[in-house]
């Protein structure tokens, strides 16, 4: 399309969008659909912690396919007019392809935001002192959540995630979950902090060793962002 026909047409669209807001919820308008987030940092960036081709891969083929799939999946649906997160909050049972393709759009997005080659080590503010409460010291909180993630059988995900009646804890959920999905699980929550426990998080650079994967998890943790996520859940719920 030559410019000055986009111009024109998109001077169209907007005074059909002006009179008739509904019309921008018609299927197949590839500006509706989710977007790929680019990585905040370098692929390199978090080397030698998690490798750079793990990084590429990870992002740019998986998360990719995620984000494709749940795209195809939810046109014609209901889901198509809904954020990601009133996706996760619905979807149930005979929406398979929706679950864990929106799932995993959304554990990938917040995975890339909550990593960062310039770690703070550890959390500090209202976070920290929360940490402390619930799990009694940050190394306790360390220790708890690295025997979570050792334990969790096959591929799924690792979560500090908070509610406001249990505060915040920690919780494995298997494939592309998380416990935003209310019809799955008992205690829906808000994930604040995700480790990403599928073979194809690690397996270029740690082979079998899952342990050495978590333990280098918490050198490229971004905690300033973590409490941002921990604020945002505390001003929801
Ligand atoms: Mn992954």
């Amino acid at each position: 399309m030559k410019r000055r026909d986009f111009i024109e047409k998109s001077a169209i669209l907007a005074s059909v969008l002006a009179i008739q807001p509904d019309f921008i919820w018609a299927k197949s308008q590839p500006f509706l659909a989710f977007e790929l987030p680019p990585l905040p940092y370098d692929f390199a960036a978090l080397e030698p912690h998690f490798d750079t081709q793990t990084m590429q891969i990870h992002h740019g083929k998986h998360h990719v396919a995620y984000v494709k799939n749940l795209n195809e999946a939810i046109v014609g649906t209901p889901f198509e007019k809904l954020s990601l997160e009133q996706i996760l909050e619905k979807v149930s049972l005979k929406d398979a392809k929706i679950r864990n393709n929106a799932g995993g759009h959304y554990n990938h997005s917040l995975f890339w935001k909550t990593l960062s080659p310039q770690s703070e080590g550890k959390p500090s503010g209202k976070l920290a002192e929360s940490i402390n409460q619930q799990f009694g010291s940050f190394e306790k909180f360390k220790e708890t959540f690295t025997e979570k993630a050792k334990s969790l059988f096959g591929s799924g995900w690792t979560w500090l995630s908070f509610n406001k009646k249990k505060g915040l804890f920690l919780e494995n959920t298997p494939n592309q979950d998380n416990l935003l999905m209310k019809n799955f699980y008992k205690i829906s929550a808000t994930p604040i902090l995700g480790l990403d426990i599928w073979e194809h998080a690690y397996y270029l650079k740690y082979q079998n060793k899952r342990a050495d994967y978590i333990q280098a998890f918490w050198n490229v943790i971004n905690w300033q962002e973590v409490s941002s996520q921990y604020e945002i859940a505390l001003k929801k719920s």
